[in-house]
């Protein structure tokens, strides 16, 4: 699934877009159950907050600014539950990891829905899962087609080098860097098709603007890490994921124990 030049351009970019790792069949799938979750399940009052909005919204944009979203989607679907244990995208995983085991961690679905999806800051996706390294990827499957008009994303080239960075945090503020040095418009825009997956570093700086198509622009964030990588904090803390390639390393101080839960008792 991915060649050594990819492995090169993700090293050095810190994302890369993967081509069709989805069939139309299973496309139709997980379509049709994300609207059905969309429907009966997510949250429709999602968008992100803060003061970053005056910047990214203009006036008239700011009310009907709207986010769909909700957490692990594979507790909904069967769809979902095989996509998340894809083999080809777990190879094309582990090689940009360079690990042999992928440890599924969790997935989030951020639909932005016609004329009024709502943008996301600059920032990395490390505040809200904070690990120990830098060995986690996130994975963006794409649902629909994502350009420049829907509001695709959109990665500073090469930040992952730049490690955690502090984020602007606080009560209603959701993690996000300062709007004057960590630009939208200095990004490289990834636009991608229904069945690509966009793969990038929990410390890639990343944002998306407002969708202003007439049609849903659906995203589902899925992440992997290198089951080395421990998890300090955050989204999802506290329970081993679906390893979904290899087999389950000993790491010491996150013994699985017979129930399958983290170290009982600690
Ligand atoms: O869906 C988007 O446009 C951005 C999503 C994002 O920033 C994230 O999942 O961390």
């Amino acid at each position: 699934m991915v060649n050594r030049e990819q492995v090169e351009f993700f090293r050095e970019n810190g994302f890369l877009r993967l081509k069709q790792v989805y069939t139309p069949e299973e496309m139709a799938a997980m379509s049709e159950d994300m609207d059905y979750i969309i429907r009966t399940y997510a949250d429709w009052n999602a968008a992100w907050r803060g003061p970053w909005r005056k910047e990214y919204l203009k006036e008239e944009e700011e009310s009907k600014a709207t986010l769909v979203a909700i957490h692990e989607i594979q507790h909904y679907s069967a769809a979902w539950a095989r996509a998340i244990v894809n083999p080809r995208l777990a190879d094309a995983l582990a090689a940009l990891l360079d690990s042999d085991a992928v440890e599924f961690h969790h997935s989030t679905l951020h639909a932005k829905p016609p004329d009024a999806g709502a943008p996301f800051p600059m920032h990395q996706d490390m505040p809200f899962y904070p690990h120990e390294d830098g060995r986690y990827l996130d994975t963006l499957v794409h649902l629909d087609p994502a350009d420049e008009l829907s509001g695709c994303i959109k990665f500073l080239a090469g930040s992952h080098k730049l490690g955690p960075l502090e984020h602007i945090m606080g009560p209603g503020i959701s993690p996000h860097l300062p709007t004057d040095r960590y630009r939208l418009e200095d990004a490289v825009s990834v636009p991608a098709q229904p069945g690509d997956v966009v793969v990038f570093s929990i410390w890639t700086i990343h944002g998306s603007a407002v969708n202003h198509s007439g049609r849903w622009r659906r995203i589902v964030r899925v992440g992997y890490r290198d089951p080395h990588n421990r998890q300090v904090g955050g989204q999802a803390l506290g329970r081993p994921g679906i390893i979904v390639k290899g087999v389950r390393p000993k790491v010491e101080g996150q013994e699985v124990d017979v129930y399958g839960n983290w170290n009982p008792g600690k």
